[in-house]
C-alpha cells in the first residue's frame, strides 16, 4: 500500500496559518512526522484560502520547505497546470514526484501526460471529465479505460498511472462507496500491468460523526477491492493498524503473532 499523507494541505488549520505567516517550521515537523508514522509518500495542497495567482509560489515554497526534510515521494496536489508544473519541477530536483491530479478530458488528459513523461512522475487520473464526477461503475470506467490509453499514448508507464474512482461523502449518497468498490475491482482488470487505484479517503466520512470509524472500515473493504494507494492520515494509528491488518489477511504480508509490531518496525 502507498500511504499517500493527507496533512501537508492549507485546508487543515495549522498549515493554513504556517503558509499565511511564511513560517516553514509546522510543515517540516508535518511532513516528518507522516513520515515517522508510516506514510510513503506526502500529498501537497495549498488549500483554498491562498488566491489563485499566488498558489504556484505558494506551491513552490511548501514544495521546497519539505525538500529541507526529506527526498520522499511528493504527490502534487492541485487541478492548473500551471501550478502543477512548479510543483514538479520543485519536487523532482531531489526525488520523485506524483501529478495530482488530471481529469478525463482529452485535452486535459494530453498535456498532463506530456508533464508525467517530462519528469517521469506518476499521475492521478480522476473519474471526472466535462459532466462532472462519473456517478455509475460504467461510467467511470469508461474515463478509467481513457485515462490508461492517454497513458499508453504518451508513453508513460501504467505502472506510473493511478486511477481515482472518486470517493464523496456517505451522507451526500449512501450507494455511491458501494460503486466504488466495484469500480476498484474492475479498474484493476482494465490493463497488463494493471494501473495503480487510489482514493482520497477522508472525503467519506465529511460532515459525519465517528469519522474514523468509517474511514478505516472502508479502507477494509477496498483493499479487499484491489486498492493500492490512499491518500489520507498516517496520524490516525487505528486506521494504519486496520491497514496493516487488512494486508496481512489478504496474505500481502507475512503472518505472525507479532505481525503488527513487525510490521511497524519495518515501516
Ligand atoms: N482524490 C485525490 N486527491 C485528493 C482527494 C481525492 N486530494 C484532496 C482530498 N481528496 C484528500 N485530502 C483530504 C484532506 C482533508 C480532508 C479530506 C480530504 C478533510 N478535512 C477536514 C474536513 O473537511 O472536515 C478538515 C479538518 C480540519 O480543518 O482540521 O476531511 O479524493 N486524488
Amino acid at each position: 500500500m502507498n500511504v499517500i499523507g493527507e496533512r501537508i494541505n492549507g485546508m487543515f488549520k495549522d498549515i493554513g496559518d504556517a503558509i499565511s505567516a511564511k513560517d516553514p517550521a509546522p510543515v517540516r515537523d508535518m511532513a516528518t512526522k507522516q513520515l515517522t508514522h508510516g506514510a510513503d509518500t506526502l500529498d501537497i495542497n495549498v488549500g483554498t484560502r491562498v488566491p489563485k495567482d499566488e498558489r504556484a509560489e505558494v506551491m513552490r515554497w511548501l514544495v521546497d520547505s519539505v525538500r529541507e526534510v526529506t527526498d520522499a515521494p511528493l504527490s502534487i496536489d492541485n487541478p492548473a497546470l500551471s501550478t502543477m508544473r512548479v510543483g514538479i519541477e520543485a519536487a523532482t530536483k531531489k526525488g520523485t514526484a506524483i501529478i495530482n491530479s488530471t481529469t478525463g478530458q482529452a485535452d486535459k488528459l494530453e498535456k498532463f501526460m506530456a508533464l508525467a513523461k517530462e519528469f517521469d512522475a506518476g499521475i492521478i487520473c480522476l473519474a471526472i471529465d466535462e459532466n462532472g464526477v462519473a456517478a455509475s461503475t460504467d461510467a467511470k470506467l469508461e474515463i478509467g479505460m481513457r485515462s490508461v490509453a492517454a497513458a499508453m499514448e504518451a508513453d508513460v508507464p501504467l505502472e506510473h498511472v493511478y486511477l481515482d474512482p472518486i470517493i464523496l461523502p456517505v451522507n451526500c449518497d449512501q450507494a455511491a462507496p458501494g460503486i466504488v468498490l466495484e469500480t476498484i475491482s474492475q479498474f484493476k482488470m482494465l490493463s497488463d500491468p494493471a494501473p495503480h487505484v487510489v482514493i482520497g479517503l477522508s472525503n467519506l466520512s465529511q460532515g459525519a460523526s465517528e469519522r474514523g470509524l468509517i474511514n478505516r472500515t472502508f479502507l477494509a473493504m477496498a483493499i479487499a477491492a484491489g486498492l493500492d494507494a490512499c491518500i489520507h492520515d498516517p496520524l490516525d494509528t487505528e486506521l494504519m493498524h486496520e491497514m496493516i491488518a487488512a494486508e496481512m489477511l489478504l496474505n500481502k504480508s507475512i503472518y505472525s503473532d507479532s505481525f503488527l509490531k513487525a510490521h511497524l518496525q519495518g515501516r
